[in-house]
């Protein structure tokens, strides 16, 4: 184990000097986390361009001891991606390596390195006729790496499924340095142990996820989208399953909105207009799908929505007319996480229970809620047709930042508490990272977190891989 300074010249033969952050006054952006939730120092930041200057780079690192952070986007909403506050660990940004290494049309797969931007991938698919449908709101900045290592969800999950479910193959440089290519791209492989699964999901505690080979779809040629007012969860439950029998996978959207939530967007996302003139409870933003240009979708939504209202279920509609209202009525949902921010500190509960369950936890949690903190602002949102839901709380109106903090861990509990009454989860996306490593001990079951434990010992027995993380 040789000094700090012995590694720097190291890494600097590998990756150069300008492969190499070193001054803290450079580093800011690599030490924070998008809402400034989280912060860390580092002793340096080492951003290598190929698989082999990642492995040299890891190999370095752990012949030193040194303890290495894996980042992508560092659009993570957990602390993953943020060092701790010892300035001993290294920064391993994957961002410069951005090559789109194959597209191979006839196997319906694109091979990308780790740093690309979703968004590029969604490009790079398209200019090849296809679909890459991973979709979410920070894709204009989080990376293909940060994506499989969160195996992240999004808006299109319940037609597409998440990362798990869009990657056939990965390279990941081991945590002694080591180069795992299993970048094959294969829908049938029963050869043992599935191992990318382990890496997916394992936000970088496990190895470096250096490039993946992943599945194409058939691009889109018509769609249609609906804005939706709603009286109740229960209703927004009850028409997932009517659109669902009437549009079978032609339903690529459903995403559930509280009135809380779309106010904070109006109040603070310029340009952001309330579809309705009146104010309804609840909405759900709807589209439909198709690969053919003229698909009959307004006529099925038309259909779904008819009876939705005879039901109960639908209050009021509008249906987008234009690319340019598509794009309005996506920007009111994607623009919630934003606005959120402008109103003081919030937390963030990204549970997810059976779609079944949804209406139930919502009551459950709201009344339990409102009568042990009241006041509190309650802001539900989310992927209903995977049953997963972004509780966040903001504080109560005009009150101070901190006894809302002092109040924080008990509000998180109660809302796990009901969470786990459901047999749901504590993370349906986002991941465990620093924010969610207590409750995890906490909810998960004793034996699942022992074999978590024993396979981080049996890939990462020395402990330098984002120490800190989700165990
Ligand atoms: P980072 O934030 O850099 O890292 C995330 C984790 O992955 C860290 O633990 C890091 O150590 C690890 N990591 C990163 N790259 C690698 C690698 N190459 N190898 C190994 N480990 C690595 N998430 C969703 O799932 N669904 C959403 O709908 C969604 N919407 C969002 C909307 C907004 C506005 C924002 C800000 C975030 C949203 N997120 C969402 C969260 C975030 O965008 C995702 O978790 C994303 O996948 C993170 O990618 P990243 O490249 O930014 O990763
Ligand atoms: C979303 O669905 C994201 O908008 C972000 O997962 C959720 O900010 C959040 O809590
Ligand atoms: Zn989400």
């Amino acid at each position: 184990m040789g000094t700090m300074s012995e590694l720097v010249q190291a890494l600097e033969q590998v990756v150069g000097k300008a492969g190499l952050v070193l001054d803290p006054a450079l580093m800011g952006s690599y030490l924070s986390d998008w809402r400034n939730a989280y912060r860390g120092r580092a002793a340096l930041v080492v951003r290598p361009g190929s698989t082999e200057e990642v492995a040299s780079v890891v190999r370095l690192c752990h012949d030193a001891g040194v303890a290495l952070v894996p980042q992508g986007g560092n659009t993570g909403l957990c602390g993953g991606s943020i060092p701790d506050d010892s300035g001993q660990q290294v920064v391993l940004s994957l961002t410069r390596m951005t090559r789109i290494r194959n597209v191979d049309p006839a196997n319906e797969t694109i091979t990308v390195e780790a740093g690309v931007i979703l968004q590029h991938l969604q490009e790079a698919a398209a200019e090849a006729g296809r679909l890459f449908p991973l979709s979410l709101g920070a894709e204009g900045s989080c990376t293909v790496g940060g994506n499989l290592a969160t195996n992240a969800g999004g808006t299109a999950v319940l037609r597409y499924g998440n990362m798990r479910d869009l990657t056939l193959g990965l390279e990941v440089v081991l945590p002694d340095g080591r180069i795992w290519n299993g970048l094959r791209g294969l829908r049938k492989d029963n050869t043992g142990y599935d191992l990318k699964h382990l890496f997916i999901g394992s936000e970088g505690t496990l190895g470096i996820i250096t490039a993946a080979v992943l599945k194409l779809y058939p691009a889109i040629h018509s769609r249609t989208t609906a804005w939706v007012a709603l009286p109740s969860p229960q209703a927004a439950v009850e028409l997932i399953g009517r659109m669902r029998a009437l549009c079978g996978d032609r339903l690529t959207g459903f995403e559930l909105m509280s009135r809380q939530s779309v106010e904070f967007v109006l109040r603070h996302v310029a340009g952001c207009t309330d579809p309705f003139a009146e104010v309804h409870p609840w909405y759900v933003l709807i589209q439909l799908s198709d690969t053919l240009p003229d698909a009959p979708l307004a006529q099925m939504l038309e259909n779904g929505l008819g009876s939705a209202f005879e039901a109960g279920e639908a209050l009021d509609a509008v249906v987008a007319s234009s690319e340019a209202q598509v794009d309005a009525l996506w920007a009111i949902r994607e623009g919630i996480s934003e606005a959120q921010n402008h109103e003081g500190p919030s937390l963030k509960h990204d549970i997810s229970v059976p779609v079944s369950c949804i209406p139930a936890f919502v009551e459950a949690a709201d009344l339990r809620l409102q009568q042990a903190f009241p006041g509190v602002r309650i802001v539900a949102y989310g992927h209903v047709g995977d049953g997963n839901l972004h509780y966040n709380i903001s504080k109560p109106t005009g009150s101070d930042d901190a006894p809302f903090k002092a109040q924080a861990e008990a509000i998180m509990g109660l809302i796990y508490d009901v969470t786990l009454e459901f047999d749901g989860s504590i993370s349906a996306e986002h991941g465990i990272g620093q924010a969610k490593r207590e409750a995890a001990h906490h909810y998960k079951a004793p034996l699942e977190l022992e074999l978590m434990r024993s396979l981080k010992q049996a890939l990462d027995p020395t402990g330098l891989m984002n120490p800190g993380k989700v165990l």
